[in-house]
């Protein structure tokens, strides 16, 4: 699974295709975790997905074609699939069929290091499959090749979903223990600045806290790097503060997923102060910028103080002002020199935030002392 890989996505506006070529590159990104190949990108024009099998029957043909002749193990589809899309599309394509939401599982299954994080993750994952079990049966069923393998009875079914339950619900009594203890050490800091690095993944999150700490935590060019949460302290005039690395966004993950990861999101929840950290060279910049902020009103903490941190300027020939001007043009938000205001439009309502911003490079170290007393001076506020 996952080694030669097809992408299928839709678009409904011509406006909107680049938009969907870049969620299939996000997926190639994931993929090379697994160091799986994408042979082909389908993006099919369509107003919304089709009930039965997510694109038309003629397209669906032609995807079959195209993965019986190259011999394709994976055909992962962009948006999350239905079971009973899943089971169509099966029928007409002769490889396993598959979607975001299940490929970032298996991701961060593969991923997850610590016991905390495996059992998140599994809970995550078995929450995924409850609905899907008579699905998963199909799959195991031709894995062995259907030989001898009689399909299961709904009896058999029935005791799955009932262990599945079972297992979720003893899954949550252990995370909620750990996730006790974990506040009680929290307590421990009370006292203390806690900062919280949000964004979007692969933004350079870790590699700031390695810079503030002189740390040595893992950071790579790929997605979802670091699923743990944890804690790390800095001291700087005569002040401690503790840095918490978070896992980081992307786009169309379902809320549930991210939220499966109590730890980072208790951290956010609890920080005095959040570091929303941007990388200024990605595609795509505003859309994942404000996909974050708006996931940080979700989460109920848009009233922290939030410092914007742009990252990666060493990326760009003669980096000033006016290229962050630029990148921020959009009608949500207004900015200065030192503040950048976003505009939000929630429930009927309009909220204003106010963040400082401060541009840096992690890697050619620009910056990071400025970055100190920044944090230094909000958190004396
Ligand atoms: N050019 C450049 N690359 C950077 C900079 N900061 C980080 N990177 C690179 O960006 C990639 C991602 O960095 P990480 O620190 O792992 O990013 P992250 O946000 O923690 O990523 P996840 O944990 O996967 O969400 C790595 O290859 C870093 O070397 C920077 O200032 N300039
Ligand atoms: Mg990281």
């Amino acid at each position: 699974m996952y080694n030669k890989n097809v992408l299928i996505g839709l678009f409904n506006k011509k406006k909107n295709k680049k938009k969907s070529i870049e969620y299939l590159n996000e997926l190639k990104i994931l993929l090379k975790i697994f160091n799986g190949s994408v042979k082909k990108k389908f993006l099919q024009k369509r107003f919304k997905p089709n009930n039965l099998t997510f694109v038309g029957k003629g397209f669906l043909e032609k995807i079959s074609i195209y993965v019986n002749n190259n011999f394709i193990d994976t055909v992962i589809f962009d948006d999350e699939l239905s079971l009973s899309q899943i089971k169509n599309i099966e029928k007409k394509i002769n490889c396993v069929v598959t979607d975001r939401t299940k490929l970032i599982l298996d991701i961060f299954s593969y991923r997850a290091k610590t016991y905390y994080a495996k059992m998140q993750v599994k809970l995550a994952k078995y929450e995924y499959l409850l609905p899907r079990l008579k699905h998963m049966w199909g799959h195991l069923k031709r894995q062995k090749g259907g030989i001898g393998l009689r399909g299961p009875g709904e009896k058999e079914i029935e005791t799955d979903r009932r262990l599945l339950r079972t297992s979720i619900k003893i899954l949550k009594k252990k995370l909620k223990k750990v996730n006790n203890q974990i506040l009680i050490q929290r307590k421990n800091r009370q006292n203390k600045t806690s900062i919280s690095l949000v964004g979007y993944t692969n933004v350079g999150k870790t590699s700031i806290i390695n810079q503030l700490t002189k740390k040595n935590l893992l950071i790579e060019n790929k997605f979802f790097t670091t699923l743990d949460t944890n804690v790390n302290k800095f001291y700087f005039k005569g002040k401690n503060f503790f840095l918490v690395d978070t896992i980081g966004f992307l786009r169309k993950i379902p809320t549930k997923l991210i939220e499966s990861f109590k730890s980072s999101i208790l951290e956010i929840k609890e920080s005095n102060i959040l570091l929303h950290i941007v990388d200024i060279t990605s595609n795509f910049f505003l859309d994942k910028f404000l996909y974050v902020i708006n996931f940080l009103f979700e989460l109920n903490v848009i009233n922290k103080k939030i410092i914007t941190v742009f990252n990666k300027i060493d990326k760009i020939k003669n980096f000033n002002f006016n290229f962050i001007k630029n990148l921020c043009k959009n009608k949500n938000i207004i900015i200065n020199k030192k503040n950048i205001i976003f505009i939000l439009y929630k429930k009927k309502k309009i909220y204003k935030k106010k963040s400082l911003f401060i541009c840096i490079s992690t890697k050619k170290k620009k910056k990071i002392l400025k970055l100190k007393k920044i944090i230094y001076n909000e958190s004396l506020k």
